[in-house]
């Protein structure tokens, strides 16, 4: 099993952290993917992934798997271990939901933020800029730390009692927001709270 991807990227890390969380990083073949060169635009890595994004999950038969939602379900189902998209119908139910505002009210925001209203990863990969639009993706991801601030004012976990991918991906969503140089508003302190527990998890420290 391969793993095409550039670890320093906030979406990898979503998938190093849920491999780490299963005990299973030392099962997979990390293969680099050079995103700040342009390799994932090149036809040998579209014909893995056409939206020419890391990471990607390719399995021993040749199945590319893309999307970080759709690697953290089979990583969980093909491993034993924690349970990281949850157990019951409902508790699956709600890990999908929050997983979905994580990456919508976040994750993307802060994205797009980036690509848009900063150099991103270089005049020559990111070719189309709309720096309002990035602006306004800012406002948003910002109004999504405030959500997450009160849905964990009175929840352990980002989905519920128990961690799961939705806890990866707020916590990869605010070190991408770091990196982007977007404030995390210091009144959130349940979300500053989170991140600190989250932070002491050996997948993450570790
Ligand atoms: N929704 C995708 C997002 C993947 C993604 O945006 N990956 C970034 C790295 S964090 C990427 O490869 N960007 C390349 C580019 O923007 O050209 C997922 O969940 O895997």
């Amino acid at each position: 099993m391969k793993i095409y991807d550039f670890e320093e990227l906030p979406n990898p890390a979503r998938v190093r952290i849920a491999l780490a969380e299963k005990g299973v990083t030392d099962q997979i073949q990390f293969v680099k993917v050079n995103v700040p060169e342009g390799e994932h635009r090149k036809p040998e890595f579209l014909s893995k992934n056409p939206s020419s994004a890391v990471p990607v999950l390719e399995l021993d038969d040749g199945t590319c798997i893309c999307e970080c939602t759709a690697i953290t379900e089979y990583i969980d189902h093909e491993f034993d271990g924690i349970r990281l998209t949850g157990q019951s119908p409902k508790e699956r139910a709600v890990v999908h939901m929050m997983q979905r505002r994580a990456e919508q009210k976040l994750m993307d925001a802060v994205g797009t933020y980036f690509h848009h209203a900063t150099p991103g990863l270089g005049a020559e990969i990111e070719g189309y800029q709309n720096a309002e639009w990035g602006e306004k993706e800012k406002e948003n991801a910002v109004a999504g730390m405030q959500y997450f601030d009160s849905v964990l004012s009175d929840s352990e976990f980002v989905a519920g009692d128990n961690f799961s991918m939705a806890d990866i991906t707020v916590f990869a969503g605010l070190g991408f927001a770091d990196f982007a140089k977007i404030e995390i508003p210091s009144e959130y302190h349940h979300l500053a709270a989170w991140r600190d527990r989250i932070a002491k998890r050996p997948s993450v420290s570790g």
